[in-house]
């Protein structure tokens, strides 16, 4: 078995634009009968087909099985010097319906918010290591379950540690993103699921997953992102915060989450997805660094049985993820890039964006402001944005300037208009 560090590139692994395989990708403004998409009306149906297609082939279907969710909301003591305040939101799903009868699961949602006298524009994400990692907060409280593998020596093996508190601070920039008037909300994905091949016996998927149904194929990337969701849910009932803008944003394998959160629930008033690659919006057909052979094999559990018979038959998948993108029309989208990220493709998820923007343009949107590859760090602020920064495979202050110039350019942090 292949180790799951990034950089770990298979000898047969594509890093140089020239070997790219010659490929088409399926046309964004063609419908399944082959007809020519010319307007929005034509274009929402052809986006249910891709929605379904996308379910069925690759990220697996949620199952119908009812569940509750139960909040209780606690404020931690607020920053003494800028206002700033803390709450954490305990959510219960649970369910009468499950495979094993009546069970619950425990998530915690943890707010970051600045001080205002109105409801703030907030940036949803699920975080990598705990809430604890996010800021130093001593009041936020420890993952009670599985968590990855620590690299402090001491550290348990997949167990929460006060040693990680607050050694995420540089994912998650609060203080510049409070002071520009945005809040936050993290939520930890082991909480919903371990990301783990655990042949789905664990987290939401055997609160709710029943094995005795094949058409329930719900996979890890569509279980995180539907707690996306439910983080949405509470932040409705949350009078601090303006639900019609949660912007949600991921990194990595949660980048590609946010987007199939962003697909799925409409609610979201924008997505960012921060190098989020393979499965995410790097282009398949491509085959450039991380490949779906590669990402089947490594991480099993990420997307559904039927994905894995596309391995090294990219040219046979229905859709590429410039369509996933396009799904999300017509709200903004902003794709970031990293130079040395060339696991993730950098090419192929500015290629995604580029050709998603014919079908903003329907809406009358402006669509993408760029026809070439850009030069790193020169940021395209248009209604479907990127940069390409330079350095790692990360999520950086830099990357959060331009999310947060993006978000504010396409309206989110206006005051709310009575509709
Ligand atoms: C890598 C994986 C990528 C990306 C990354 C991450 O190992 O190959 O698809 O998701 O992990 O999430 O950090």
């Amino acid at each position: 078995m292949l180790g799951e560090q990034d950089g770990v590139w298979g000898q047969e692994a594509i890093r140089d634009e020239a070997q790219v395989p010659a490929y088409k990708l399926p046309a964004v403004l063609v419908d399944a009968a082959g007809q020519p998409i010319t307007d929005a009306a034509a274009w929402e149906r052809q986006r249910g087909v891709l929605l379904e297609q996308f379910t069925t082939e690759m990220f697996g279907r949620r199952p119908s099985t009812p569940y509750e969710v139960g909040y209780e909301t606690e404020e931690l003591t607020a920053d003494a010097a800028s206002g700033v305040r803390f709450k954490q939101v305990t959510m219960t799903v649970s369910t009468e319906h499950g495979p094993t009868g009546r069970q619950s699961q425990r998530w915690r949602l943890l707010l970051i918010l600045p001080p205002s006298d109105q409801p703030v524009p907030v940036f949803l994400g699920l975080n990598f290591q705990g809430n604890h990692t996010v800021c130093e907060h001593p009041g936020v409280a420890l993952p009670e379950g599985w968590v990855r593998r620590h690299e402090f020596p001491g550290g348990q093996e997949h167990r929460a540690a006060e040693e990680m508190r607050g050694t995420a601070q540089h994912r998650w920039p609060w203080r510049m993103i409070t002071e520009q008037g945005f809040g936050v909300a993290t939520m930890y994905y082991g909480d919903i699921d371990a990301d783990e091949d655990d042949q789905f016996a664990g987290g939401v998927h055997q609160l709710l997953r029943d094995p005795a149904d094949p058409s329930a194929d719900w996979a890890s990337i569509s279980a995180w992102a539907w707690g996306l969701s439910r983080a949405l849910d509470y932040l409705e009932t949350d009078s601090a915060v303006n639900a019609k803008q949660v912007a949600v944003l991921g990194h990595s394998r949660l980048g590609k989450t946010a987007l199939w959160a962003g697909a799925t629930d409409p609610r979201f008033a924008a997505i960012i997805s921060n190098n989020s690659g393979c499965g995410g919006a790097a282009l398949h057909r491509r085959r450039f660094g991380e490949t779906v052979a590669r990402i089947n094999q490594v991480f099993p559990h990420w997307f559904n049985a039927r994905f894995k018979t596309y391995n090294d038959r990219e040219d046979q998948i229905p859709f590429d993820q410039h369509q996933l993108i396009a799904c999300l029309s017509p709200r903004p989208v902003y794709v970031a890039s990293a130079s040395e990220d060339l696991w993730a493709d950098p090419r192929g998820e500015f290629l995604s964006v580029l050709h998603a923007a014919p079908v903003y343009q329907l809406y009358g949107e402006e669509g993408f402001g760029l026809t070439e590859f850009p030069p790193v760090n020169s940021p395209c602020f248009t209604r479907l944005g990127y940069h390409l920064r330079s350095g790692p495979h990360e999520i950086l202050e830099y990357d959060w300037q331009q999310f947060l110039s993006h978000a504010r350019q396409h309206g989110l942090g206006q005051p709310l208009t009575n509709e």
